[in-house]
């Protein structure tokens, strides 16, 4: 099972808040260097990866070194993950992404979830954090913006995988929990929590 997203997205938070996992979470981008793994039961191991993109504090060979690993580790292990989660920071969501276009890149965000896809030959579960900094009217827009560029314009399809949550406040973490509980069981697995489910 593993967790992407870019750097500061809080892949760390949430599965600390969800596992119940002490890792090391930062303040900055780049806080997760190395692809950490963590059994559970059932022989399945959490996979908590560093931010693909920008990191603050490391050179720049450094960071083309993580992101390339990144992207190699979610290939040649394609066969074993049992469960991709894709993390992003929908609360920036639009204002990045419009950045980004201005200068003709497409939303690492975006393009994440569609390399999962793909690459996984099933849609990951997408955990939109840090709900807790935006208000209800601006969520809406980055979360419909966003459901339409990682569905090709066709939003209906994919809503049920999107769950918008705040690793910081605990909100909405019980619907992404059921979720990753029903993916596992599904494929044999028990659920990995040692958290009594919601
Ligand atoms: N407001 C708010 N802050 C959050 C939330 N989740 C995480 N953060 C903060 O975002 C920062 C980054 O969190 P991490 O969990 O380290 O993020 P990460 O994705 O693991 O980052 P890297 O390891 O650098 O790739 C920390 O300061 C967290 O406290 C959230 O839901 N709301
Ligand atoms: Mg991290």
């Amino acid at each position: 099972m593993v967790f992407t997203g870019r750097p500061n997205a809080g892949k760390s938070s949430l599965i600390k808040e969800l596992a119940g996992l002490n890792i090391i979470i930062g303040k900055h981008a780049g806080t997760t260097r190395k692809i950490s793994h963590y059994p559970l039961n059932d022989g399945l191991v959490l996979v908590d990866l560093p931010g693909l993109g920008k990191m603050v504090g490391v050179s720049r060979k450094f960071e083309e070194k993580v992101n390339k690993q990144i992207i190699e580790f979610l290939e040649s292990n394609a066969q074993d993950i049992v469960l991709a989660v894709a993390v992003l920071d929908i609360s920036t969501f639009l204002e990045v992404t419009w950045r980004l276009e201005k200068k003709g890149f497409m939303s690492v965000d975006v393009e994440m979830v569609k390399f999962l896809a793909s690459n996984l030959g099933e849609f990951p579960l997408v955990a939109a954090n840090k709900i807790d900094k935006t208000n209800k009217r601006e969520l809406e827009a980055n979360l419909n913006e966003f459901t339409n560029r990682i569905s090709n314009g066709d939003p209906t399809k994919v809503k049920d995988h999107v769950f918008p949550v705040s690793a910081k406040k605990g909100t909405g973490l019980g619907e992404l929990k059921s979720a990753i509980h029903e993916r596992l069981v599904a494929k044999g697995y028990k659920t990995p929590f040692k958290v009594k489910l919601q």
